[in-house]
């Protein structure tokens, strides 16, 4: 076959369905005795692996006291009593062990949890774990965190002797809570897969070692190390679906699962995860909707390449050749025209796919997975995904973690990955490299001759050392694509560690906190997501996405994130003055701002908001339109925040979808019909209006009554009535032109408009706040201000043809920072040269 979708399987050997390990050491360290788990498997007690270990001095560590944190879904739920126990090394540690049969692959894994164990506090040890020849974790930390962890490898072995070394960085000491070492089949990976970025055929897979990263199960429960007969764990999808409310589980029993018939095709995932599927919700009523894609996010580590493996089982069709659909991956072609029932010939039969994804296109730290559903003249339109595995493969120093090799040498082409070097890599420009590069000649000079550095070693080390050193004081330092990363010590250094005197906000996804950068003194927000709260994870990997596309003048920057650990953190540009909302009214509220500034902020915002209609290369509503989300700068300027509800549009109308957004602000039209439109931002931005003329909540309690009235409601009542001046917000009635106020109570009126489509659109929006604008700003002194206008007649000229707005695109235009995704990640970077 010649096509890049070679995949198959092609495997030979035997026709059983069980696998039994010939290597096969499960070790529960620490244990004092043997340990049974409910899956059936026993791990070994220290006193009957010391054999197997040799070390200086250990120490055993273990709690009596249950564990009582969540498990998280990709450790094995049946794992739990090993994380019990640990050892504890002081010095440099192997594990040996023997392989009867070399050539083949081996599954490791490693379990971690710093239980209590005085006087070590485990969440500061700080140590590496390599192989004889691949680095598994450099300077691996926990981080003051108390979760459980688990990796798992998927690499060769060469020889007999199978080692695992710890060693712990200098004054601390290594710690491990279980080990497994066990064989895995051959056929497991198969050589060839299909590249996605450019596509074609990707060969050498049987050359590389793998660590897994996400194993998943799409459409179903968890399946753990039990069910699967290399004693693996599948965890549900829920944590990485993008759309769950667009997309429905589908399963059939495991018993209909079919394999095929040549090799032990069985092994590759067990039948539970071809039963269970998710497919397109409504795909019936296809013709009459959008095409959209579902999409599954996952956090992987950038610059390092994946091999993306996804399975498929056609569980939904009645006959053949009913499904065809399209897979991508990070918004790349992955395979066209996925047709399932030419792979397979029958359904219900276990199908594979192995997709590389190169490291240059994994710079914002995720990968995304999509599934489209074809054109199909006479099928349904659907599009199915049962499984998914996602796996990093190993880096050119032969490491999972940073650029040092097992020997210790820097072998990186990107960034200096840990600490250390970075703390070197900051140091600066000019000077320190020239000093640098004398010292450099100094200690080759020195050091020439002795049995640990061999000088061209050295030499090659230190040059590319510096050449990054050069490159990073010029650029900036970790910088990925577009967005920085961060790592979690880094922002308790400039939050001080999350001091409670340094929150700004909070809300429903967490705390924000102000920070100061150490390299730069920059402020920054740091928004810092609660624990375990799976909307606020959604959320967070929305507006990850959303602003990694996005980018204007008017909308909040997102300068970076962080997911290290089970941390997730977003860094934002820091906006002096707060929220709209806070200069308007509240209990504290800050200098009430003149009419024209008021405006000024409106033009922003609308700005912001048309840039997302329209603008970017997909439309995108923000949903949650209010003051508290428009965010002012140290000069006032406005800027959109907060878009962790916020969707695009698939190139129709509108998208079907629950409501959400804030009481106060939400398009009555959309709470009707349940379909979200940009109108919709439209009518709350209508709000946002009065809101900004009134100088009242958009709630507020009636003095006289004491009932809780509407702002919108109240103002258009009184404006009705012929009270308009009674609307103003006193501290603005004197100075305000009424020539203005009409322009600009005729635009919130329309945005107001119970029906989407009698609203107008952000563009003609913006163009009648800039005539209210022009309008304040002409009459320079306002005289007797007379409110003669009444709801009716209020000023309001349609756009049509869209004549007032090529004047607004081009101003947009005209604006450096208006650009689109494509070339974000580029003008970021330039941007920031620039800046610094
Ligand atoms: C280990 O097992 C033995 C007998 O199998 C038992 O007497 C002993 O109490 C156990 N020790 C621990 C620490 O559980
Ligand atoms: C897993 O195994 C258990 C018992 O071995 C069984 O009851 C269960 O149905 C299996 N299936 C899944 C998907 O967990
Ligand atoms: C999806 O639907 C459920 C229930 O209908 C709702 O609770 C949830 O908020 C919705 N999620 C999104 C992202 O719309
Ligand atoms: C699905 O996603 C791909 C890649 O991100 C994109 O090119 C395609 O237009 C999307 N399809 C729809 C219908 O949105
Ligand atoms: C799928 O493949 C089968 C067999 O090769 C073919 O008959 C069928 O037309 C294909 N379907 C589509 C929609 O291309
Ligand atoms: C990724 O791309 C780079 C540059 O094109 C290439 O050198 C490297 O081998 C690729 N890596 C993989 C795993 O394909
Ligand atoms: C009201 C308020 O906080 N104003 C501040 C806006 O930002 C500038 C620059 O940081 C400050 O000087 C103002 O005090």
């Amino acid at each position: 076959m010649s096509s890049p979708i070679l995949l198959l399987f092609l495997f030979l050997l035997s026709h059983t369905n069980c696998y039994s390990p010939h290597v096969n050491y499960l070790i529960d360290c620490g244990a004092s005795n043997q340990t049974h788990l409910n899956d059936g498997r026993t791990f070994k007690s220290d006193r009957q692996t010391t054999s197997l270990l040799s070390t200086s001095e250990y120490i055993q560590a273990s709690t009596d006291s249950p564990i009582t944190i969540t498990i998280p879904p990709s450790v094995p739920p049946s794992s739990l009593p090993l994380f019990q126990t640990a050892r504890i090394f002081k010095d440099e540690s192997t594990y040996t062990f023997y392989i009867s049969r070399t050539g083949g692959r081996i599954w490791i894994r490693l379990y971690f949890y710093a239980l209590p164990h005085p006087p070590y506090d485990l969440t500061t040890a700080s140590f590496s774990v390599h192989t004889n020849h691949f680095v598994l974790l450099s300077e691996f930390s926990l981080k003051n965190n108390h979760h459980l962890v688990f990796k798992e490898y998927l690499v060769s072995v060469f020889d007999n002797r199978f080692s695992l070394k710890f060693k712990p960085k200098k004054n601390s000491f290594a710690f491990i809570n279980a080990i497994e070492v066990v064989s895995a089949p051959d056929t497991l990976i198969s050589d060839s897969a299909t590249a996605v970025s450019p596509l074609g055929e990707f060969k050498g897979l049987v050359q590389s070692e793998y660590q897994v990263m996400h194993r998943v199960n799409v459409g179903g429960a968890i399946i753990a190390p039990n069910n699967d007969s290399l004693s693996r764990t599948w965890e549900p999808d829920d944590a990485y679906n993008v759309n769950p409310n667009r997309s429905v589980n589908v399963a059939v029993p495991y018993k209909a699962i079919k394999y095929p018939q040549f090799g032990d095709a069985s092994l590759i995932a067990p039948s539970f995860v071809y039963a269970t599927a998710a497919q397109i919700k409504d795909h019936k009523d296809m013709q009459f909707q959008s095409k959209f894609n579902l999409s599954w996010m996952m956090n992987v580590d950038s610059s390092y390449s994946y091999l993306i493996r996804l399975h498929f089982c056609d569980i939904v069709s009645k006959t053949l050749n009913q499904l065809v659909f399209n897979v991508y991956i990070n918004g790349r072609v992955g395979v066209p025209d996925l047709n399932l029932s030419s792979q397979t010939k029958d359904l219900a039969t276990a199908f594979y796919q192995d997709l590389v994804l190169n490291a240059s296109a994994v710079e914002n730290g995720y990968i995304l997975v999509q599934v489209e559903p074809g054109d199909l003249q006479h099928g349904t339109s659907n599009a199915i995904l049962n499984g998914i595995e996602v796996m990093k493969m190993i880096n050119s120093a032969k490491s999972f973690d940073g650029s040092f090799s097992v020997d210790g040498h820097y072998r990186g082409e990107h960034s200096p990955h840990k600490g250390a070097m970075r703390k070197v890599a900051f140091v600066g420009l000019g000077l320190a490299f020239i000093n640098l590069l004398l010292l450099l000649i100094t200690c080759v000079g020195m050091r020439k001759g002795t049995k640990t550095w061999q000088v061209s070693s050295s030499l090659t080390w230190w040059m590319i050392f510096l050449f990054h050193l050069r490159s990073y004081s010029r650029g900036n330092p970790q910088r990925r694509g577009s967005k920085r990363f961060f790592h979690f010590k880094e922002l308790q250094l400039a939050t001080n560690n999350f001091d409670e005197r340094r929150v700004i906000g909070v809300g429903g996804f967490g705390k924000v906190y102000l920070g100061r950068l150490r390299e730069d003194n920059m402020n920054v927000a740091i928004k810092r997501a609660n624990g375990g709260s799976g909307q606020g994870l959604n959320e967070f990997r929305t507006e990850l996405d959303m602003l990694s596309k996005l980018r204007h003048r008017h909308l909040v920057s997102l300068i970076g994130y962080c997911d290290e650990d089970s941390e997730m953190i977003l860094v934002y540009e820091y906006m002096a003055n707060g929220s709209f909302r806070s200069h308007l009214y509240g209990a504290n509220h800050l200098r009430p701002l003149s009419w024209q500034q008021r405006l000024e902020i409106c033009i922003g915002a609308a700005r912001g908001l048309y840039y997302l209609h329209t603008g970017a290369a997909q439309s995108v509503i923000h949903r949650d339109v209010k003051t508290t989300n428009i965010l002012l700068d140290e000069n006032y300027v406005a800027k959109v925040s907060d878009f962790g509800l916020s969707k695009t549009l698939p190139n129709k109308a509108y998208v079907s979808t629950a409501v959400k957004g804030s009481f106060g602000y939400l398009d009555p039209e959309y709470f009707r019909r349940l379909q979200l439109t940009q109108k919709s931002d439209v009518y709350s931005f209508g709000v946002v209006l009065l809101e900004a003329v009134c100088g009242k909540s958009v709630i507020w309690t009636c003095p006289i009554s004491m009932e809780q009235v509407s702002l919108v409601d109240w103002a258009i009542e009184q404006c009705k009535r012929g009270r308009v001046h009674e609307v103003v917000d006193p501290f603005i009635v004197e100075s305000i032109n009424p020539e203005s106020l009409k322009m600009y109570l005729g635009a919130a009126k329309k945005c107001l408009e119970d029906h989407g489509v009698d609203r107008p659109n952000m563009g003609d929006v913006l163009w009648h706040l800039e005539c209210a604008l022009q309008l304040q700003e002409g009459a320079s002194h306002v005289d007797a201000p007379e409110y003669d206008m009444s709801w009716k007649n209020l000023v309001w000229s349609p756009q049509e043809g869209q004549t007032g707005n090529s004047n607004v695109m081009d101003n947009d235009i005209d604006n450096a920072a208006d650009i689109t995704d494509v070339n974000a990640a580029l003008f970021s970077q330039i941007a920031n040269l620039q800046g610094r």
